[in-house]
């Protein structure tokens, strides 16, 4: 048997280095390795040895299935590298050729009009001011002169964490922070945010977008001031020929209240859908600050005076871009963000 054994071994690796494909060798395998292969053929003699003789036998034999099985593995290793480089060496690679586009990210289109409105305002002297977007009750309408059940409240929808805690509705809230931490220091501020409102989601209406409080507070500030200080911003931000009106309104933290609005870009003013037939887009509200919130603050109203104002983000890039709808700005659009 051992010599029968060593014969199928010599005759299998002769054949085996004749083989130069690699789809000959699974026949090979077949032929000698498998179930019913021919060393599988050979081992079923074994029962009929001797019992002094099989011990030895059955290692020669295992001996050779091991010498089989490892020299088909490093054959097959040859064979499918050696057709790996006749591969490469076929194919022309032309280095010469451009390589694929790299596509570079950039800052979204309402970071890009934020740096610019930190821009616009630090020129006037207005420091950058965060607070966070989970605010208290007290902070987001209470210390801003809305009390509890008072209908004023009904102005800003609100997404409430639990009964003390909302998600802000607006950065006014960030007005008595900097109001506590400031006192007795004059305060010129800007408070850039996210807010959030539990509101319908339409063409001009997001539920979660920017908004850029701004908020001074000296000695002898007044109404002129920040009519000014507006009326500089939106040239700077939107060009010198860009219309902008200012009226009465109601803030329950401002007395007097104004908005401030701006010609609509999409019908230069004579009426459409945008502008709800007005002609303006409203772009912030402002006023001077209410004393009751100066006296919340910290500031004595009889000394200080102060005003606010708060303008959104995404609503002046509406006009600035001509945008028909404001859901393009989180609709992760590639073509759309690209374009800015
Ligand atoms: C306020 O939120 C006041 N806190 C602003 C203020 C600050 C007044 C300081 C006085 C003094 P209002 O709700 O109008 O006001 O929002 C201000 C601006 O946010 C709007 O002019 C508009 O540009 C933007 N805005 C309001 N609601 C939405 C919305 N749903 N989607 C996108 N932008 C909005």
């Amino acid at each position: 048997m051992l010599v029968q054994l060593n014969t199928l071994k010599e005759t299998a690796l002769q054949e085996l280095e004749t083989i130069t494909d690699v789809d000959q060798l699974p026949e090979w395998h077949r032929k000698y390795l498998s179930k019913k292969g021919e060393l599988t053929q050979v081992l079923k003699q074994l029962g009929r040895l001797s019992a002094e003789e099989r011990p030895a036998a059955g290692q020669a034999a295992n001996k050779v299935k091991q010498a089989l099985t490892g020299r088909f593995q490093e054959h097959q290793d040859r064979l499918k590298e050696a057709a790996l480089d006749q591969q490469l060496a076929k194919d022309d690679i032309d280095i010469s050729l451009p390589g694929r586009p790299c596509h570079l990210g950039h800052l979204h289109v309402c970071t890009q009009m934020l740096r610019q409105i930190y821009q616009v305002f630090g020129e006037m002297g207005f420091q950058i001011y965060e607070s966070p977007e989970v605010e208290s009750d007290e902070n987001n309408f209470q210390l801003l002169n809305i009390p509890a059940y008072h209908p004023a409240r009904d102005m800003w929808d609100t997404f409430w964490v639990n009964d003390q805690v909302v998600l802000r509705t607006h950065t006014s809230p960030g007005q008595i922070r900097v109001m506590k931490e400031n006192f007795p220091n004059p305060i010129r501020v800007i408070l850039p945010g996210k807010v959030y409102r539990y509101e319908q989601v339409t063409q001009r209406s997001e539920h979660q977008f920017y908004q850029v409080e701004g908020l001074a507070v000296g000695l002898n500030i007044r109404m002129t001031d920040l009519i000014g200080v507006m009326q500089e911003a939106t040239k700077k931000m939107f060009g010198s020929d860009r219309k902008n009106r200012i009226r009465g309104s109601y803030f329950p933290f401002t007395e007097p209240s104004i908005e401030i609005d701006m010609d609509c870009i999409f019908c230069g003013g004579s009426g459409c859908r945008m502008c709800k037939h007005t002609g303006w887009l409203e772009i912030g509200g402002a006023g001077m600050v209410h004393p009751v919130v100066l006296n919340n603050g910290g500031y004595d109203p009889d000394v200080w005076s102060g005003f606010a104002f708060g303008i959104g983000v995404e609503r002046p890039l509406l006009l600035k871009h001509g945008i028909p709808d404001i859901r393009y700005f989180y609709g992760n659009d590639l073509n759309f963000l690209q374009q800015f």
